[in-house]
């Protein structure tokens, strides 16, 4: 147990992991409060997952006016997005503007990964250790790691024979030229599959889609902005801002408030059509208040997509194994440009992994069963260990709990997504079973960086210097993301929200799905009382959230 009366100086306030998001924002928000604050980065610069993530076609399914910090009005009156949907390259460019015009870059240190950090408990302080061996020590830990920074494995069986080009979407390190004129594979549709499929169809000489599962690509309707939009933005913003805070996915999307069996089957169709045209459907949850609850609901949705797909594929065996059978929505869905269209090409080839699976590959081939496919290049788009990866990866511990990896060997456990039970002054920045999952990111990041920030000004100011939640108000918060998602049709669905995609790792979904709104009243009601259920200095308020849960209800 944590000694709360024998503190020792640290080297700085705050040490933090990641130049994404999390980590700017963090260092902005500790500047602010006078803190100081040391963070290191894997990568040479600044971006996170926008620096990793360039492979072709990437740009962000949010849009741009929205996936944006909302923390300065000078910030968001000169920043000018060029489209609706902005490119990697754009939004690389957006943090990076961050980072210079705060200043920002001086509190990190790139090329730095942290490779381990232990908590002390007689010093009340975690002690980082690099990968360059040298260590540092920080009163508080905050990870802003993200959740989908680390890549899968290659868990693709004979990879290892293959002598061609490999290259993975998560580290893309050559250019879409280096794929002209040969025999690709692509091997895996989610978002990043599907992003790059029709830009690598333009230059290969043939392309081959390796898929296992379908997912609904919706079509993106990606546009400049006009400088009539951009201006009217401008002057709206801070009531944007406000209708994203308090909206169910960080977007200004209402819930509906009507049921998609209660219209009738004319009615349906109209809004469907409306919803594919404006590329709705993204949150699902926005057209009709049944289709993430009620399967018949949803199959009314996921009926109207797959239509789209056979008026679209020229093909019908082709169109049918493009056809998702998973409920609209269950898993994330995709935002594609021209993605369908690219089957009709005559050098795309289409073969589903969904009956027969890779077999193994030889030097020049991918096998499966009797059938051989000679590849010059494979692009692998297979996906992340979302959220516990990055978080494992920074081997944690503490004399109480262990590692993390022990702690969440059954699922994972926390406080409101931000801290876990046995790890003091642990703070993770848009974590697991946080609203991060199902949201625009951007907007859980900053609202969970106000909120670790005021906590800890909180403890300050009442003197004690170890915070960290209750067991019991962890348990909570953990009954809560389950309940709340156990009425959806999430829960039905294998992916990376729970963890399927990763052999191994424990199936526990790894977002609140109750909305960003209902989320942010939660956090700050329990703010305003005092923090129940995290215990400062040894001191815990009661009551615990579950209480707060239900009455904000
Ligand atoms: O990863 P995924 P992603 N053999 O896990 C298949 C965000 N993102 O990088 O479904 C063969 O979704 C796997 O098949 P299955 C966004 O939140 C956003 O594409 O497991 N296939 C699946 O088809 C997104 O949801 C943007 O059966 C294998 C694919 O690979 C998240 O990142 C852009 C396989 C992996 O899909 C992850 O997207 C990019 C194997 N061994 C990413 N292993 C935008 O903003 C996996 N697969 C638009």
């Amino acid at each position: 147990m944590t000694d709360p009366t024998s503190p020792t100086t640290p080297d700085v306030d705050v040490v933090c992991v990641g130049a994404g998001f999390s980590g700017l924002y963090a260092a902005y928000k500790a500047a602010e409060q006078g803190w100081t604050f040391a963070g290191f980065e894997t990568a040479p610069d600044v971006g996170g997952t926008w620096h990793w993530n360039t492979y072709p076609g990437a740009r962000c399914d949010v849009e741009s006016i929205y996936y944006s910090y909302s923390f300065s009005e000078e910030l968001q009156q000169e920043w000018t997005w060029s489209e609706r949907f902005a490119p990697q390259a754009e939004i690389l460019s957006y943090i990076n503007h961050v980072a210079d015009r705060f200043d920002l870059r001086r509190h990190f240190r790139f090329n730095s990964r942290v490779a381990a950090a232990r908590w002390l408990p007689d010093e009340h302080l975690w002690e980082v250790t690099l990968d360059s061996g040298e260590t540092r020590r920080g009163r508080y830990l905050l990870a802003g790691s993200g959740g989908l920074s680390t890549p899968k494995n290659f868990d693709v069986p004979g990879l290892e024979n293959f002598t061609g080009l490999t290259v993975s979407t998560s580290r893309w390190n050559i250019s879409l030229d280096d794929l002209a004129g040969k025999r690709v594979a692509v091997i895996g549709t989610g978002s990043s599959g599907v992003q790059c499929i029709p830009l690598i169809a333009e230059v290969a000489e043939h392309l081959t889609v390796f898929q296992r599962t379908p997912n609904y690509v919706l079509p993106a309707r990606n546009a400049p902005l006009s400088a009539d939009v951009v201006d009217e933005i401008k002057s709206n913003y801070p009531a944007i801002r406000e209708e994203c805070w308090y909206s169910p996915g960080g977007i200004p999307d209402r819930p509906a408030t009507d049921r998609a069996l209660d219209v009738s089957e004319e009615e349906r169709r109209r809004r469907y059509e409306q919803a594919y045209e404006r590329s709705g459907f993204l949150g699902v949850g926005a057209e009709f208040s049944d289709l993430l609850t009620d399967p018949k609901a949803n199959e009314t949705a996921a009926e109207f997509v797959r239509e789209k797909i056979r008026q679209t594929v020229e093909d019908p065996k082709t169109a049918a194994l493009l056809e998702p059978r998973f409920p609209l929505g269950a898993k994330r869905s995709c935002f594609g440009t021209g993605y369908y269209e690219t089957f009709n090409r005559p050098n795309v080839s289409l073969v589903s992994l969904r009956d027969e699976p890779i077999t193994t590959m030889t030097s020049d081939s991918i096998i499966i069963g009797s059938d051989s496919y000679a590849v010059d290049a494979i692009v692998l788009a297979i996906g992340f260990d979302a959220f516990t990866g990055p978080l494992f990866a920074l081997n944690v511990t503490t004399p109480e709990a262990g590692t993390l990896q022990q702690a969440w060997a059954d699922g994972v456990r926390t406080y409101l997504g931000i801290m876990t039970a046995g790890f003091p002054n642990f703070f993770m920045i848009a974590g697991p079973q946080s609203p991060a999952l199902a949201s625009n990111v951007v907007v859980t990041i900053e609202q969970a960086v106000d909120w670790i920030a005021d906590l800890i000004a909180h403890a300050k100011a009442k003197g004690g210097d170890v915070i960290e939640p209750t067991t019991e108000a962890q348990e909570d918060w953990v009954k809560i993301t389950e309940a709340t998602v156990n009425q959806t049709l999430y829960a039905t669905t294998d992916s990376w929200y729970r963890g399927s995609n990763v052999t191994g790792k424990p199936t526990t979904f790894l977002g609140y799905v109750g909305g960003v709104g209902r989320y942010r009243r939660m956090c700050a009601e329990i703010g305003r009382r005092g923090y129940p259920g995290v215990r400062i200095g040894g001191q815990a308020v009661a009551p615990t959230i579950g209480r707060i849960d239900r009455e904000i209800a």
